[in-house]
């Protein structure tokens, strides 16, 4: 089932996520429909904040090099930590809750995650380049922070000048 994102300036995407520690059905259902979400609204991921479920849940689908997605290569992750981080590496990203933005963001080029799988199971492992910045940038909403929270402080201000004219516009 395809859910309604939230967009910023929503208060709900500042919320703290909670752990997930039942891993039935319900747990299953989330994560298609994020996933259904996701590929609806051409995402390439999206944590569960996104659709006003504050829990410690996060998909990524990395496009191929012919751009396309598949099922196969779709990263689950519950209740993840970052285990070590190292180096850097600068990309623009955007997001599915802050429509219509773009913006250079300096993370980790890679990271070790310990994260559990939808069956509970305990997993760690090693992601780098585009796939450890995706991970950041969900991480960061389950903490309630967002890509724009990075900005300097002239980026953030021409932003929120830019979002309060588009509302206007509405
Ligand atoms: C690198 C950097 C950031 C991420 C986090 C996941 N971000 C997204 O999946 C963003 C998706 C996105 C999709 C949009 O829609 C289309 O392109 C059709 C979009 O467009 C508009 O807002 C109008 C913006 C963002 C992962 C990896
Ligand atoms: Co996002």
């Amino acid at each position: 089932m395809i859910r309604d994102i939230i967009t910023y300036p929503n208060k709900n995407l500042r919320k703290v996520s909670k752990s997930i520690d039942t891993f039935d059905q319900q747990l299953h259902s989330l994560l298609d429909d994020m996933y259904d979400t996701m590929i609806q609204k051409e995402g390439i991921g999206l944590a569960a904040i996104q659709i006003d479920v504050p829990l410690r849940a996060l998909i990524i689908n990395i496009p191929n090099q012919d751009q396309q997605q598949s099922k196969e290569t779709l990263l689950e992750i519950i209740n993840p930590k970052i285990l070590h981080s190292q180096g850097e590496i600068v990309y623009q990203e955007g997001c599915l809750s802050v429509p219509n933005f773009y913006e250079d963001i300096k993370r980790a080029q890679k990271i070790v995650l310990e994260f559990q799988n939808r069956d509970a199971k305990v997993i760690q492992r090693e992601f780098e380049d585009l796939e450890a910045i995706a991970i950041q940038h969900e991480i960061d909403h389950l903490n309630g922070i967002l890509f724009i929270d990075k900005l300097s402080f002239l980026k953030r201000k021409k932003f929120e000048k830019e979002l309060k004219k588009k509302l206007k516009e509405k």
